[in-house]
């Protein structure tokens, strides 16, 4: 058996999410940085372990390769039981799904990299007009997700129930994101309190972009 491998990048959030579930696992890796600026990730070594070309992508101990942050957090959650990031029933899975993929589906994708470069390159963009993008997609989404937490009986002191779930993970690290872009996070007390909530738990305090080996 080989050791757990994580390719990732510090500043990226689909990374943070998944470093956050194997700290919460207890679960040690070799750390593999790819400088997603001075496009490592699109080198031939890293497309031939993901030919996606996108971080992260997990090796499990058997050597298979996982990419799609979410795919890898489910993995985790079934192979390493404790904490369980999804809970036990149907509908609370469904629910924290939906949280997970409001995010990772309906804000990451077009604010990723490629997407902030492709506005630069293809429409001159500058480096506030891409901002503004970032903040206009983050706020479509994080408008419904505070009405959808401050509203349902089934939000605690996270975003589901008072055990952190796949959902804190994702809502935290778009957060890490969100301070780089300047997103005011006024209009968000719910999200903010459940974020404050997560730094207070060490894995999601060691996980982070700052803590990481090729942290600038
Ligand atoms: N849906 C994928 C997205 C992966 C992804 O796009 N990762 C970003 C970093 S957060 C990336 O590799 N970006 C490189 C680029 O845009 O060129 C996931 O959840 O893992």
């Amino acid at each position: 058996m080989s050791e757990i491998i994580l390719h990732n990048y510090f500043r990226s959030s689909t990374s943070y999410r998944v470093r956050i579930a194997l700290a919460m696992k207890g679960l040690k890796y070799d750390y593999v940085a790819h400088h997603l600026r001075h496009g490592e990730h699109r080198g031939e070594g890293y497309l031939a372990v993901n030919p996606q070309g996108l971080v992260p992508a997990l090796i499990w101990t058997d050597g298979t390769m996982i990419a799609q942050s979410l795919a890898i957090i489910e993995f985790l959650d079934e192979m390493a039981p404790q904490p369980p990031l999804l809970p036990a029933d149907p509908h609370g899975r469904a629910r924290v799904r939906m949280l997970s993929q409001m995010i990772a589906c309906d804000i990451h994708p077009v604010n990723n990299l490629r997407i902030l470069s492709a506005l630069r390159s293809r429409y001159g963009a500058d480096d506030a007009e891409s901002a503004d993008w970032f903040r206009h997609w983050v706020n479509e989404t994080f408008q419904p997700l505070e009405k959808i937490l401050s509203l349902s009986p089934q939000t605690g002191k996270f975003c589901h129930g008072d055990q952190p779930t796949m959902a804190d993970l994702c809502l935290v690290a778009q957060i890490a994101n969100n301070a780089r872009f300047n997103v005011d996070m006024a209009p968000y007390p719910v999200i903010s309190r459940i974020r404050n909530a997560c730094m207070e738990i060490p894995a999601f305090v060691e996980a982070a972009p700052q803590h990481q080996p090729d942290a600038e």
